[in-house]
């Protein structure tokens, strides 16, 4: 645990002792030390049918959360590694009850057991996977979705009113930029500690595979949009990043079965004559027809799973030689985008785990400092501020949030050498030196050590203002720990 992390965790106990005498400061206190142990929560967010349920499912490996309508899609679940597969319902009143589970075509299944969505407060499923070791994953109803009381539940959830969001991060799905998608993300920001939106959320463009209506560059055209994004100052002032990533593909391409394999092969070895006609439209591929290769139901179920690019891609793929399903299975996943996602939830979140759960706990402690003011509470709060104040790691996530707000100005080529020097690529080393993950210690040392002296020269320089004065020397201090941190 990085020194920060032992602080929040002292102040924390601290916090439990102090409020002995309370059982419902204790209770809440003693909750937030146990979340502050377990693994990050990543919740999964975005509007009805933004492929919320499949991502999780393609981050997973397996089908565990359901998709499409249906009443479970409308409860918040909560996906967590656990010794072996369990449901517990949390309603809003009463006590948890466990559900049995099912599971269907390789998918799960949960029945609420005739209880309203609306009288469910969370869904809690306990999953063997290596997947959930480190994060535990939530699937949210849609924003904006069906019933407004769906839609403010799920908005209650991510940003409740005074308390920390339940979820550590944020992943938003968006199909297309849309201006609620923008006001959304405005408002998930955190009151209070650690003022900083933009750090724990990253942005997915949705069902990428769909935005070349289905042609098979599709995922390059995403790609570039996903660029465009991330270059946008507003997106820039609410997200870490932008990934585009076609979630059914990921999902299916993951779970393959060796009869998908072979209904893909047949269409891949037909008469293209008798092939061709079939995948101009999803219409048409699943139509009865008499010279068209499969039943029309095989077809269907090949369309629900792999979506008419997936299925397209695979037949290409079958055809340019990949000709076993371990191979075709890569490649789908590998064409996704569900490894630079991968490689996005590690930079991000992951390896900012301790950051982003003081930040949580920290909300957690304040909440009950002000709530329930003791005499305790006046030194419990100064040992929250010293922490927030003198933790560098809160420093810089507020630098970071300031030049991606604009509050601070540099010139550009300053500037995106300072955000990725504060972590915005990254937290290692190598990324934030912008640097090859490969980079030795001595190309490390040589890098921080030109960095060290460009902001030495800006904090010093007559011409830099107070406010670049300021950045200057908290930049300073991040090449001076970067250089700690290399072995010699
Ligand atoms: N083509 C395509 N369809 C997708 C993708 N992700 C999800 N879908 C489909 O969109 C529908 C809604 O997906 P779901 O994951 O339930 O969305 P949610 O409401 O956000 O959880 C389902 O029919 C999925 O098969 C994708 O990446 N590409
Ligand atoms: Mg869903």
């Amino acid at each position: 645990m990085t020194p920060l992390g032992v602080a929040v965790r002292g102040v924390l106990r601290d916090g439990v002792e102090a409020y002995r005498d309370s059982p419902q400061a204790t209770a809440w206190l003693r909750q937030h030390l146990a979340r502050f142990e377990e693994p990050l929560r990543v919740a999964i967010a975005g509007k009805v049918k933004a492929g919320k349920s499949t991502l999780l499912n393609a981050l997973v490996g397996e089908e565990i959360a359901p998709t499409d309508a249906g009443e479970c899609t409308r409860v918040v679940t909560w996906y967590q590694d656990g010794p072996s597969p369990k449901v517990l319902m949390i309603p809003r009143e009463g006590r948890p009850r466990p559900l049995t589970v099912a599971r269907r075509d390789g998918a799960l299944t949960i029945d609420l057991g005739g209880t309203p969505a609306e009288r469910v407060d969370r869904l809690v499923v306990d999953w063997p996977s290596q997947s959930l070791r480190t994060t535990s994953l939530i699937d949210t109803p849609g924003i904006a979705s069906m019933s407004a009381d769906t839609s403010a539940r799920a908005g209650a959830f991510l940003v409740p009113e005074d308390a920390p969001a339940p979820a550590d991060a944020v992943l938003y799905l968006m199909r297309h930029l849309h201006v609620s998608d923008v006001r959304f993300l405005e408002s998930f920001h955190d009151q209070g500690v650690a003022k900083a939106a933009p750090v724990n959320t990253v942005a997915i463009l949705s069902r990428a595979d769909e935005i070349g209506v289905g042609r098979l560059d599709a995922m390059a055209s995403a790609r570039q949009i996903a660029g465009r994004y991330r270059r946008d100052d507003k997106l820039r002032s609410l997200c870490q990043t932008v990934v585009a990533v076609a979630g059914l593909l990921a999902q299916s391409g993951r779970t393959m079965r060796q009869a998908e394999f072979t209904a893909l092969a047949t269409l891949a070895k037909a008469e293209a004559s008798d092939t061709e006609p079939l995948l101009l439209s999803a219409d048409r591929f699943v139509r009865a027809s008499e010279t068209a290769p499969l039943d029309p139901e095989t077809r269907a179920a090949l369309l629900d799973r792999f979506g008419l690019f997936g299925v397209r891609l695979g037949i290409t793929l079958i055809r340019r030689g990949t000709d076993d399903p371990g191979a075709l299975s890569a490649e789908l996943v590998k064409r996704s985008g569900l490894d630079e996602l991968r490689t996005v939830l590690t930079t991000q979140f992951t390896e900012r785990r301790d950051l982003l759960k003081s930040r949580s706990a920290l909300l957690a402690l304040e909440l009950v400092l002000a709530r329930e003011p003791i005499p305790a509470s006046v030194p419990l709060a100064r040992e929250v501020e010293r922490i927030t104040a003198g933790a560098h790691e809160f420093t810089e996530l507020r630098l970071l949030t300031a030049l991606r707000t604009r509050v601070v100005t540099l010139p550009k080529d300053v500037r995106v050498e300072a955000e990725r020097l504060l972590g915005g690529d990254g937290g290692t080393a190598s990324a934030r030196l912008g640097l090859e993950p490969s980079a030795d210690p001595a190309q490390l040392r040589e890098a921080a050590l030109a960095a060290l002296g460009g902001w030495q020269r800006r904090a010093e320089s007559p011409l830099s203002d107070r406010s670049q004065v300021g950045t200057a020397r908290t930049l300073v201090r991040t090449c001076e720990g970067l250089l700690a941190s290399l072995p010699r």
